[in-house]
């Protein structure tokens, strides 16, 4: 046992006490029992916490309506799927809904706990699994979401996402070797050419990369020559008290390999990572303990084999796409369109729509995107026209105002406790007035995020807004701090922030300053009458 395990059995946080006491995923078996027994009844930290296991959120801004947060793996699913979620928040009426989120995933809001045991059902019989999606499991794993459309693309990331999540999950049912660890884990891998997942904020990322290898490494290489691979990223993170870019792990991996690195970085971190506080428990604390050799020597005892270093460089080498609008696929004759979803917010009747355009259109495909818009592939070239007909492209929009198409916002006050002030209709409303007033000449990517949990990623924004409380006239007050300098796609680093508690109300005119001075933004003139 090392000496953070240890420190572990001796000193337990709350959370690691009631992990220790019943393994979250044990919820699984009594989810029956839950719904007959009402969320007001059940166990607080069954209902609190454990619940996260499987994907089931107690919401404390809206008690017995509980949030589902599934998991899609490279933000991938099918229309028949789309419409088993529509279903499930249309019976909710007003209060049901679904959100987009920012690991390219949709979450489910409105859910009642008695109809649990109907919801997994469903979710069952069409291949859906919220498991393992909260808490201290790992997060939606996130590819490409041009994958094996893309003509340019350097891997098609579905399968290894793909095997990813069935091992740790053992294929959606479930997996207890992966259930406790000391945090919560995300893991990304880029197949592209502009890291469309923002490796540089995962614990664990994969970037291609070509290799030089020899036959001694590589018994498949006829003597030295170039194999496609990935470099690997380690230890990205944002919290409230420490925000990290992923470092380079100095391991350069070929596609076979990187399902079992996963597990050997896995079984490193639940064995060895940090847990007597979890504002110090993702992994880049324990690679702060060990430093980068030992946690790299870790891994590949784990492993059982020793790792390659790094390629000399990475194949990242454009700038970010949004993937809105209409592209042409590497398939002959099929088109990709991606469409607008304001704030990522859908309804029973969008989701439908959505799907049945899927349906009719493309190959009964959807896509998701990690800026929390939709893509529909495989659109032939002959529907295309009529298909940019369809009505739910005026509100879905392929070619939405250039503040509007990058905008992103986390979930805010609505729906969660954590959160200092609104985003959602804030952001969308305030979008709206400065569209109207200035003009734009390239897109502006504008992320806000509740609270410093930054979920919203506002250090990978050009203009970044986190939640906070402030002063304004003797009086506490909703505001933000601003953050600026996110640089996504090629050389991708974190903003910092330049501004701290702007009253919300203040913000309107402290943004119009911002993009006129730092984005080209003018003012538009005024209508002549
Ligand atoms: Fe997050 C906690 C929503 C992506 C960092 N996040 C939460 C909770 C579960 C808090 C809660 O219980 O209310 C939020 C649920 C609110 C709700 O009702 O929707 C929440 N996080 C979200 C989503 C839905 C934001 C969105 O609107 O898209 C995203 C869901 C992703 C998914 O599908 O799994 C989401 N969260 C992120 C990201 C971005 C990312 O992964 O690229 C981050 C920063 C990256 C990271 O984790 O390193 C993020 N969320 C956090 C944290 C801070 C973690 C930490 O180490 O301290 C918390 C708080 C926590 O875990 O204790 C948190
Ligand atoms: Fe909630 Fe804060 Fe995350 Fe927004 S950033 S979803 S407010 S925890």
């Amino acid at each position: 046992m090392t000496d953070t395990a240890t420190t572990t059995k001796t000193n337990l946080n709350k959370f690691e006490k009631f992990k220790a006491e019943k393994d979250g995923l044990a919820v699984k078996e009594e989810i029956e029992k839950f719904a007959s027994l009402g969320w007001e009844a059940m166990d607080e930290t069954d209902r609190d916490h454990r619940l996260k296991w499987v994907g089931v959120f107690f919401r404390p801004v809206t008690p017995g309506k509980f949030m589902m947060r599934m998991r899609m793996p490279n933000g991938i699913l099918t229309s028949n799927q789309m419409r088993v979620l529509a279903a499930v928040v249309q019976r909710y009426g007003d209060e049901g809904s679904a959100d987009i989120t920012t690991r390219q995933n949709i979450q489910l809001r409105g859910i009642r706990i008695e109809d649990l045991p109907d919801i997994f059902n469903k979710f069952h019989a069409v291949g859906l699994t919220s498991v393992q999606s909260g808490m201290d499991n790992i997060r939606n794993i996130t590819g490409d979401p041009v994958a094996g459309l893309d003509a340019d693309e350097l891997y098609d990331t579905r399968e290894l996402v793909q095997q990813i999540q069935d091992m740790l999950t053992n294929k959606g049912e479930g997996n207890p070797e992966f259930t406790n660890l000391p945090r919560k884990f995300n893991i990304a891998i880029a197949g592209g050419r502009d890291n469309s997942v923002h490796a540089e904020i995962n614990d664990l990322a994969f970037v291609p990369a070509f290799k030089e290898v020899g036959e001694q490494n590589f018994p498949s290489a006829h003597s030295q020559q170039k194999v496609f691979g990935f470099n690997v990223l380690v230890g990205g993170f944002f919290s409230a008290k420490r925000c990290e870019a992923a470092i380079p792990l100095n391991v350069w991996v070929s596609p076979e390999d990187v399902v079992s690195l996963c597990r050997a970085v896995l079984e490193v971190f639940r064995d060895c990572g940090p847990r007597a506080n979890r504002q110090k428990s993702r992994l880049m604390w324990l690679i702060d303990e060990w430093g980068l050799e030992k946690f790299r020597s870790e891994v590949e005892n784990r492993l059982g084999k020793s790792l390659l270093p790094a390629a000399a460089k990475d194949e990242i080498d454009w700038e970010k796409r949004d993937h809105i609008g209409v592209y042409k696929q590497k398939q002959s004759g099929l088109n990709y369109v991606g469409l607008h979803i304001p704030v990522g917010r859908l309804y029973a009747e969008d989701m439908f729509e959505i799907a049945s355009l899927a349906e009719v259109y493309g190959s009964d495909e959807i896509r998701l995107t990690v800026e929390q818009n939709v893509i529909i592939p495989n659109i032939p070239d002959s529907r295309l026209a009529t298909f940019l007909t369809e009505p739910l492209l005026e509100r879905f929009s392929i070619d939405p105002g250039l503040l509007t198409r990058s905008l992103v916002s986390c979930t805010g006050a609505q729906f969660c406790n954590f959160a200092l002030i609104e985003t959602k209709n804030r952001a969308l409303a305030m979008i709206k007035a400065l569209e109207a007033e200035l003009t734009f000449t390239h897109p502006v990517r504008i992320h806000w995020t509740g609270c410093p949990n930054s979920c919203g990623q506002p250090q990978v924004a050009d203009i970044g807004l986190m939640g906070t409380k402030t002063r304004k006239d003797g009086k506490t007050v909703e505001g933000v701090d601003i953050y600026m300098g996110g640089k996504v796609g090629k050389d991708a680093h974190l903003g910092t922030c330049v501004s701290k508690g702007v009253p919300c109300e203040d913000l309107h005119s402290v943004l119009r300053v911002l993009l006129i001075e730092n984005f080209g933004a003018r003012l538009r003139e005024p209508a002549t009458v």
